[in-house]
Order: C-alpha cells, then structure tokens, then sequence
C-alpha cells in the first residue's frame, strides 16, 4: 500500500516537471521572438528542471565555515577548510558507495594558467592538448592539491581562474541518496574571480543552505545577497545557518538569533534559521564526543534537513523554477520589453507623422489634381453623350424622311385589282408593313455600325487617351508619395482597381 503512494506521488511528481518543462520551453521560444535577453535563464531554469538531481549549495562569504559545516555533514575532514581564504573550485558531493574523487577541466582552458599546479593535472593536460580534457580520478584525500587557493602565490597567480570546473566527490552518506548533492563552493566577496565562479553555479541549484558568521551577523554585503540573488532570484529553499556560534557567549546568543532573524523576514517572511558551531560539530564527531555534537546545534539542523530532502525536494525541485519563469517573464515583459516596443511605436509614429508633415503639400496637390482630372472627364463624357443624341435625332428625322421614299420603292406582290378585296387589301398592307419594318431595321443597323460607332470610338479615344496618360502620372505620384510615407509599396492603382 505505502509503496502505490510512493509510486503514484513519483508520477504526479514526472508529470509536474514535464508540464514545467514544456512551460520553460514554450517561454524559451515567446522570448526568443520577442527578442528579448533571457532566454539563456530560460534554459538554464529547463535544464535544472529537467534534472533528476537536487543541488544544495552551501554558499556564503568567505570564511564562514562553509567547507567546515560539509565536513561535519560528512564527519570527515574531506574538504580543506583553513583560516586562510581557501575554497577555490566548485566541490559537488554526491552519493558514491566508495569515497573518490573525480576532477572536471573547464572547456576552453583559461589563459593563462596559473604557475602552481598539481603534477598529475599537468601530465593530464599535456596528454590531452588541443582536445577538451577529459575527467580525470585524483586520490579523494588530495583534493587540497586541486581546490586551494595557493598560499604564498603572487596576487596576480591568485587572481588567475583555476583550469577546474569542479570536483566530484563521491562519499557513502545516507542523506545524498536519491539525487542529493550538497556543494561546496569559493566564498564569496574574497576575490572577484571566485566569487564569480560561484555566481556562474548559482542558477544550477535547487536549494541553499547559507552561511553567516555569529561575529559579523548580517553584514551589508551578506544581505545584499540574500535580498537581489536568493529573494531575487526566486529562491525559495534557503536555510540560513548562523555559524560559529560557539565563539559567541552564551547570554549573547539570543540576541543575535533574534538578530538574524528580524534582518532576514524582511526578504523570508518565515527564515529557517540554525545556529551552530560547524566546528564543535565536525571535532566532536571525529572525537566521537557525542556531547559536543550535541552542543554545536548541528543535530536539529540535519534533522530538518533530512526531512527537507527526503519529503518536500519534489515540490522545492520544482516550485522555485515556476517561481522564477513567472518572474523572469514579467519582470523582462515590463521593464524591458514593453518599454522598448512603446519607445520604437513613438519614434516610428513621430517620424511618420513628420514625413505625413512634410510629404502634406505634395498629396493635397496629387488630390486635387486627380478630382480636376476626374471633373474634366465626366464633363467630356456629358458632352460627348449629347452629341450622340444629336446624331441620334439626326438619323431619326433621315427615317422619317425616307419612309415616304420607300413606300414610293414599293412594288406590291399581289394586285389590287380595280375593285381590291378586303383581303386582298390587308395583305398589301401587311407586306408593305413587313417592307418598312425590314428598311428601318436595316436602316438602324447600317447607321449604328457605320456613323453611330466610329463616332462613339473617336470621342472615346479623345477622351481616354489623354486621361489615361494624366491618371497614370497621378496615380504614380501618390504610389511615390505613399511609399515615402509608409517605407512599404503599396499600389494607388491597385486599390482602385483591384489587385492584379
Ligand atoms: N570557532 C569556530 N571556527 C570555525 C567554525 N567553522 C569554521 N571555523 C574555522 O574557520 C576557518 C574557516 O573555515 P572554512 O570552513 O575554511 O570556511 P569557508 O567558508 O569554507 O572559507 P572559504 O572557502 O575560504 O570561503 C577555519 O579555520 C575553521 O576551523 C566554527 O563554527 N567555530
Ligand atoms: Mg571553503
């Protein structure tokens, strides 16, 4: 029974992050059309989605005890951890059966490369050069050799980025089944370089755990992070660890608890906050001292979590990059987005109506010589229709004239005789009837196709042949006109006339 829910829970959870990934997607390419910068957030929101591991990274400004707190976690002195600004390269512990280490080399190498590097990674590289180096299986306890920042080097040697992307390490702890990684990473505002290699990781992650220290609790810089790169980034799992608590007396101690946690609700309304010694914590578990683990307050943290990463990771893995499509949407839509497609409407609608201004003069003249031109036509045609009636009433009168004529012309074909019969006298005159009816149609004809026509085309050429030329000028002026206006062709003759 307990495992259906496991099962069904799990599939909720498949179908919960492909929906998100289609959404990721899906705004991937709306603000690839619109042009607009985030898509490269976008992606990297989808690939986190779409990954079946969940990274906590333990981050905070240098020296708080980051590395420290890890190796407590791991209740081994793994990660180099000294009073010295130290972490210099991305440290991903994950589940492994056995403890190993693996080395990551950035892609493209930086250049130059730092002076002092381990021997092993230089052979490593010699023998890969001119190809992307491969990852390379370094002993897990010489990691020191690979992500310290090396004492005693020049300032401009430690300023110098490192040829490792990360380090991979590999330990039997039960809280990384299932896809946890806990990171270690460079403190941050130590130096510019290293800061930005834990930027760079930052929009990889799911969850953070971060590091104050009790001595200098919630300095200026360390609550600028918290308000424009976890509360502004949408980063909703955050656990806020006030470390070296033991270095704080004990009447003091609630003062600065309540401290940290009024400065923080005002970006988490409800701050998870743990005060501890990582210290006290990782010396008593290598002492096997129970009581001064017991101390550190580390135990309450890991509980929680514990719970954290077994029970609520599914909706924390996918409820923060929501968040943050959401954000990075509106966010971009409004401040970016909006305000340039509102500049471009402006200026393209003041430019327009300046060309409108300018081109004004030219169009009002195009115009009114079109509606001369329409005027004078529609004149010509009155005139040239009444010529036609004339020549109409012309050849009227010519009929009416001849009919006398043919009725002389006509030669009955049936006698009258002396004495004409009633209907011998009605068939002479249907004939001579029929007669007149064939001559006047006849007549008609002759005169519609010899005098009526010619005169209709004469007149029509007189009219259209000019008009034609003029209209076709106009017409070009106001196409020219248009396009000076608009930037775009468009046809005065094909509105007119239809599109051809
Ligand atoms: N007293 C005390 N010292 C601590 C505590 N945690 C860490 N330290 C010491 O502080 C120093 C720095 O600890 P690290 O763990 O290297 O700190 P970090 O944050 O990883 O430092 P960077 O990697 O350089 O940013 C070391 O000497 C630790 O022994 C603590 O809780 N109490
Ligand atoms: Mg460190």
């Amino acid at each position: 029974m307990h495992n259906y829910h496991v099962i069904d829970d799990f599939k909720a959870y498949q179908k919960h992050q492909q929906n998100l990934a289609e959404i990721l997607r899906g705004a991937a390419e709306v603000t690839c059309s619109l042009n607009m910068s985030k898509e490269k957030e976008l992606s990297e929101l989808s690939t986190k989605v779409q990954n079946d591991t969940f990274k906590v990274m333990v981050t905070g400004t240098f020296k708080n005890g980051k590395s420290t707190f890890i190796n407590a976690l791991l209740g081994e002195e793994i990660l180099p951890a000294y009073a010295l600004p130290c972490t210099a390269v991305i440290n991903e512990v994950k589940y492994g059966t056995e403890k190993r280490a693996v080395l990551h080399f950035r892609n493209p190498l930086p250049d130059p490369l730092p002076e002092r590097l381990a021997d092993k990674a230089v052979q490593h590289m010699n023998k890969h050069k001119g190809s992307p180096i491969p990852p390379f299986e370094i002993p897990y306890d010489e990691i020191e050799d690979y992500v310290v920042i090396p004492v005693g080097a020049d300032e401009k040697q430690i300023k110098l980025q490192s040829p490792y992307e990360k380090v991979e390490l590999f330990f039997p702890l039960e809280l990384l089944k299932n896809g946890v990684e806990i990171i270690d990473s460079p403190g941050l505002n130590e130096d510019e370089t290293r800061t930005r290699v834990t930027m760079d990781y930052l929009p990889k992650v799911d969850a953070v755990l971060y590091v104050l220290n009790a001595n200098a609790i919630c300095a200026g810089d360390e609550m600028k992070f918290v308000q424009n790169d976890l509360r502004g980034n949408s980063i909703d799992s955050v656990f806020f660890i006030v470390n070296r608590f033991d270095q704080i007396r004990s009447r003091e101690q609630p003062q600065i608890r309540q401290y940290a946690e009024l400065k923080l609700k005002e970006f988490y309304p409800k701050p998870e906050l743990f005060c501890i010694s990582a210290l006290h914590a990782l010396d008593g578990r290598l002492d096997h001292n129970e009581a001064l683990v017991e101390q550190s307050g580390m135990i309450p943290l890991e509980r929680r979590l514990t719970e954290f990463l077994t029970k609520e990771k599914g909706r924390a893995k996918l409820a923060s990059p929501a968040k943050q499509v959401r954000q990075i949407l509106s966010r971009e839509t409004l401040e970016v987005v909006i305000p340039r497609e509102r500049k471009l409407l402006e200026s393209s609608l003041d430019d327009v109506k300046q060309r409108y201004e300018s081109i004004k003069p030219r169009l009002k003249a195009a115009t009114a010589k079109k509606e001369q031109q329409q005027a004078e036509m529609a004149t010509k045609i009155e005139r040239s229709c009444r010529k036609f009636e004339r020549l109409a009433k012309r050849s009227m009168a010519d009929i009416i004239n001849s009919v006398p004529v043919w009725i002389e012309e006509f030669t009955p074909a049936t006698s009258l005789g002396a004495i004409p019969s009633k209907a011998k006298t009605e068939q002479v005159i249907k004939d001579l009837s029929e007669y007149l009816k064939d001559k006047l149609s006849e007549t008609q004809a002759d005169w519609q196709k010899n005098v009526l026509l010619p005169e209709i085309e004469e007149e029509a050429n007189a009219i259209f042949s000019g008009a034609e030329k003029d209209l076709s000028k106009i017409f070009k002026e106001i196409d020219d006109i248009n396009v000076e206006l608009t930037g775009e062709h468009y046809s005065a003759n094909r509105f007119l006339y239809g599109s051809v």
